[in-house]
């Protein structure tokens, strides 16, 4: 879809949408057990949109019988990983051809504007799974240097039943991240999409299932996390959990796990993401945009946005008038306009819990430079102006604690070593980001800093290609590049000796 397509047309094929809204289970559309089901509101304005299946215990029994019978039989699981990539590739190429569709509903059902869902969303989840389905043919197994008389095999294998919890910042981008090993290797998998944003994980199986992936392979279990998540985060036949959320349910799921079957739990659980700026920076401007960027991109509603603008005293007040002015500038407003730059909030508890850290940050006494108030509540949706607070301490919560909107803390440091420390000084480890034309301060900073990315001169690099997750209470497995394969597969030895 072109970017050049007008609001008028947006909304008109939007109103022509037709909103998948059922379980996808054994390779059909069903509806939950009891019948239950729940409304889809869009925080564009406030409409609902379609109800949704309420997964619960027994819908998720049934997806797990599902994925295990299919993981059995081996119509999948047992095919040679050229199969699988033709297959996955047909997936990706039908993804491809619808679009235009899937970034409507990206945009309706969690706000974030169409050039995204456009731009981004789609071709990244596309992406994701072409190169998966590349790679999985050309990823070798292992012969151990034993003793001359062995023959030890080191063979990767599916882990067999995987479950996805995903959230709805990225909806499809992070299920992506999880279908894609996870379907490479072979494994069956079922998916939870956030309660928030289910239309485009529903509509996904059906693609999957139309491309060739075999029924029972792919399931989606739409439904609140207490319900169809816990049900899947307990199940005994559930061989391991990819999540991606907050860090409460995080926990929650080792507990779970814990308390059943002992099953593989990979979590990514967010950040607060310290984006230093050092005063020898060759350019201010590239840093100040990057800075504005980093928060404000997808309403700040990004795991690892820059919430922490890390700034060196002696050049704060030039870089802070330069990052305000973008903030400022940025086009906020209506998602289905292609114009659009920050989009809605994705519902209305999540709207509350960033006002009410704006609140926090005024008492706590951080100075607001930006914004800081709801803004179009005409229109039904759920928006915030771009905000940013000057004078933050690194002890107050808006400094400590996930934010999750577009809301910048700016914090001020002396030397190098006073902003690692105050990088590192918080329970996550997702992402850091330096400025700075010394390569020696950049590589000296990057090896300190805690955390699973680290930028230099840049925010948010990277591609499918290199390894993404945290540190700390970041969580632990990488999403991205053929260390995700790790997360979704079992190594076995076979040791054979000659005689
Ligand atoms: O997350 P949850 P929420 C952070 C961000 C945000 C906060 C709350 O700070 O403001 O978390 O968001 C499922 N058992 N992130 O409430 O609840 C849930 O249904 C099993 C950071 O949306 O963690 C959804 O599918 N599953 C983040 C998924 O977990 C449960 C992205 C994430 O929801 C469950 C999203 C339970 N008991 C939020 N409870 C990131 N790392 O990018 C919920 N879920």
């Amino acid at each position: 879809m072109s970017a050049a397509l007008s609001l008028d047309t947006l909304r008109s094929q939007a109103a022509g949408l037709n909103f998948r809204n059922q379980a996808f289970i054994g390779g059909r559309y069903v509806d939950a057990a009891d019948g239950r089901t729940f409304d889809c509101i869009s925080p564009v304005d406030g409409r609902v949109l379609t109800q949704i299946a309420r997964c619960g215990k027994e819908d998720v029994d049934r997806a797990v019988r599902a994925a295990r019978a299919a993981f059995e039989d081996g119509h999948w699981s047992g095919l040679a990983p050229a199969q699988r990539k033709r297959t996955m590739l047909r997936f990706a190429e039908a993804i491809e051809a619808h679009a235009t569709e899937l970034a409507l509903l990206e945009t309706l059902d969690m706000g974030k504007p169409i050039g995204d869902s456009t731009r981004i969303d789609v071709p990244a989840t596309v992406n994701v799974i072409r190169w998966y389905a590349e790679a999985i043919d050309k990823v070798y197994d292992e012969v151990a240097p034993t003793a001359p008389n062995v023959v030890a095999m080191i063979r990767r294998e599916p882990m067999g039943v995987v479950a996805a919890i995903v959230p709805w910042n990225f909806p499809m981008i992070m299920a992506a991240w999880k279908i894609g090993p996870a379907l490479a290797t072979g494994n069956s998998l079922i998916v939870k999409p956030a309660e928030q944003s289910s239309l485009t994980a529903i509509r996904l199986a059906e693609l999957a299932l139309e491309a060739g992936i075999p029924e029972g392979v792919f399931q989606v279990v739409p439904g609140f996390g207490p319900e169809a998540g816990e049900a899947l985060g307990r199940h005994m036949d559930v061989d391991a959990i990819a999540f991606t959320g907050s860090g409460e349910v995080g926990k929650l799921l080792l507990r779970m796990s814990g308390e059943s079957n002992m099953k593989r739990v990979g979590l990514e659980c967010g950040g607060k993401t310290p984006h230093i700026v050092l005063a020898d920076t060759h350019d201010l401007d590239a840093a100040a945009t990057a800075a504005a960027w980093g928060i404000f991109f997808n309403q700040g509603e990004v795991c690892n946005a820059g919430s922490r603008l890390l700034v060196e005293r002696s050049i704060k007040d030039r870089l802070l008038e330069r990052v305000v002015e973008v903030g400022r500038k940025m086009r906020f407003g209506d998602p289905l306009d292609p114009q659009t730059q920050m989009g809605a909030i994705v519902d209305q508890d999540q709207l509350e819990k960033v006002l009410s850290y704006i609140g926090i940050g005024s008492e706590e006494g951080a100075k607001l430079l930006l914004g800081g108030r709801r803004a179009r509540a005409e229109s039904g949706g759920f928006y915030i102006e771009p905000t940013i607070f000057d004078g933050v301490e690194n002890r107050m919560r808006i400094a400590q604690e996930e934010i999750f909107g577009p809301v910048l803390s700016v914090l001020t440091f002396e030397d190098l070593d006073e902003a690692v420390k105050i990088g590192n000084d918080t329970i996550y480890g997702l992402a850091a980001a330096i400025w700075t034309s010394d390569i020696n301060k950049a590589m000296h900073a990057s090896k300190k800093l805690r955390a699973g990315s680290v930028w230099v001169n840049c925010f948010d690099g990277g591609d499918i290609t290199t390894p993404f997750g945290g540190y700390k209470q970041s969580g632990f497995g990488r999403d991205k590049s053929l260390h995700a394969l790790d997360k979704y597969s079992e190594l076995k030895t076979i040791w054979i000796e000659l005689h």
